[in-house]
């Protein structure tokens, strides 16, 4: 980047905020007590996070995605606490101003500032204020109408032990505990679409995971939008190579407009495309631990949590594992069956506490065999390296993503798996580097791919690089 940019960019930012500007801009002067090479990486993920703040909040990418995201903010907000606890906590608290009236936290809050031709879907395409009206969307702000995987409380618990001195002093947890509450309780109680316990995904943008394979037989059956009735903003700046294709947009446009149409309202939508993501629900999961210590740092009962937790991660084997193949898999609700293929949402669940040991091991074992041990290191793959389906270089058909690999490396620990843990670390951290913060790597050759200064690939860094020693969940 060139250097103007970064000064013009924070000295913009000290004139929007002037005394948190200053402060979070002077810990990149800061020295830290870590070797130089990490303080290096550590200047350059916090020039991201600060170059990439709008004020309010983080865009993931001042370029691909110019508003506010869901997870991504979960995301960012764990590596921002680094830098600034107070930021982070406003990071998350923006996200959570947008929440709708039925719990809801949607997936996009647009910045009113930027262009609808930024990107696509815009407002105008969602129509929240007034398609969502029923189902309690803000009058006042526009949002998208999905949701994305529920990171959010993860993230909160971990800005608050950063700092519980100024979360205390500042009323955090009493604020966003009855929040997060609602939305884990819209999860369940709304979305619990196969009766099973576990919370289902309506649109291939809820998991995060856009054009995975595992939804490949399930958007078969939708009758794709014409591609002459939307126009896409990602390939001004992504390669179509990298990106999901025109069918693909025409499926993901016919699922959200059948949304909008039957005003969001998951008591009445018809949902052509319903399934099971065990990465989305290792997170509610992981979640819910985080909302049960929440409790009990403010003396609460947190019994409901703990037991939700409980009743989750047996729903989550139950229905998800694959004992054979070693690895959850997706279920597609239309014919309620396992879906074939291996992806990394199928690993994501070592992240939750007390799974099986069989489970731990299993996933251990399929970690670092054939279908997702990349010649290029420890970031693993989003899709099995072996699969049909493989594209080193589309999206989330096969590269390796850096939020996806961080909460592998965080469930290694919770099992005690420092090894593989470390090596997925050292990995991270040296292909963040070197592909300046890319959103994602082809996992063949170590290339970064998609847009660079990714917001969540910085904060990620920033959490990595720093020493990380909470209680565990
Ligand atoms: C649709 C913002 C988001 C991430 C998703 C990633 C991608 C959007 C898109 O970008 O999705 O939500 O337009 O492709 O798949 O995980 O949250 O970074």
């Amino acid at each position: 980047m060139p250097p103007d940019r970064g000064s013009r960019r924070s000295s913009l930012l000290r004139s929007r905020l002037p005394q948190e500007g200053r402060r979070v801009t002077s810990l990149l002067d800061r020295p830290a007590p870590t070797a130089p090479a990490d303080l290096t990486l550590r200047r350059g993920a916090a020039r991201v996070l600060i170059d990439n703040w709008t004020g309010v909040s983080t865009v993931p990418s001042r370029t691909l995605y110019p508003h506010q995201w869901s997870w991504d903010s979960a995301f960012i907000a764990i590596g921002l606490r680094h830098l600034s606890a107070r930021r982070a906590q406003q990071e998350l608290e923006s996200l959570l101003n947008a929440q709708w009236a039925d719990g809801r936290i949607p997936h996009i809050v647009f910045n009113p500032a930027v262009a609808h031709s930024a990107y696509f879907p815009s407002p105008d395409f969602w129509q929240s204020s007034h398609a969502g009206r029923k189902s309690g969307a803000p009058a006042a702000t526009e949002t998208s109408g999905i949701v994305q995987p529920p990171v959010h409380a993860l993230a909160a618990w971990l800005v608050h032990l950063t700092d519980p001195a100024e979360s205390r002093r500042r009323g955090f947890l009493p604020r966003v505990l009855p929040r997060l509450t609602a939305w884990h309780d819209y999860l369940l109680g709304r979305r619990d679409l196969g009766g099973g316990g576990l919370a289902a995904v309506v649109h291939p943008w809820e998991p995060g995971m856009d054009n995975s394979p595992c939804w490949d037989t399930a958007l078969h059956r939708i009758q794709p939008s014409a591609p002459s009735g939307f126009r896409r903003a990602d390939l001004h700046h992504g390669h179509p190579a990298d990106r999901p294709t025109d069918l693909d947009y025409g499926r993901y446009v016919r699922l959200a407009a059948d949304y909008r149409e039957a005003g969001y309202d998951d008591r009445t939508a018809r949902f052509a495309f319903a399934v099971e993501d065990p990465s989305f629900n290792a997170l509610l999961i992981v979640s819910e631990w985080a909302l049960a210590a929440m409790a009990q740092e403010l003396a609460m009962p947190g019994r409901r949590h703990t037991e939700r937790a409980g009743r989750l991660t047996r729903a989550l084997v139950d229905r998800l594992w694959d004992e054979e193949a070693r690895i959850f898999r997706v279920r597609d609700l239309h014919d309620d069956r396992p879906v074939a293929e291996r992806s990394v949402s199928g690993l994501i669940p070592l992240v939750v506490p007390h799974l099986p040991d069989q489970v731990i091991h299993g996933l251990r074992a399929t970690l670092t065999g054939p279908h997702f041990d990349a010649p290029t290191g420890g970031l693993v793959p989003s899709y099995d390296l072996t699969g049909p389906a493989f594209d080193a270089t589309r999206y989330w058909r096969g590269p390796a993503w850096f939020n996806t690999s961080w909460l592998i490396e965080r469930g290694l620990r919770t099992h005690g798996l420092a090894c593989e843990a470390d090596r997925i670390r050292t990995s991270f951290l040296g292909q963040a580097e070197q592909s300046g913060f890319a959103e994602y790597i082809d996992p063949s050759t170590g290339t970064g791919r998609g847009a660079q200064n990714f917001s969540w690939t910085a904060a990620l860094t920033l959490d990595l690089l720093s020493d990380r020693t909470e209680p565990p969940l």
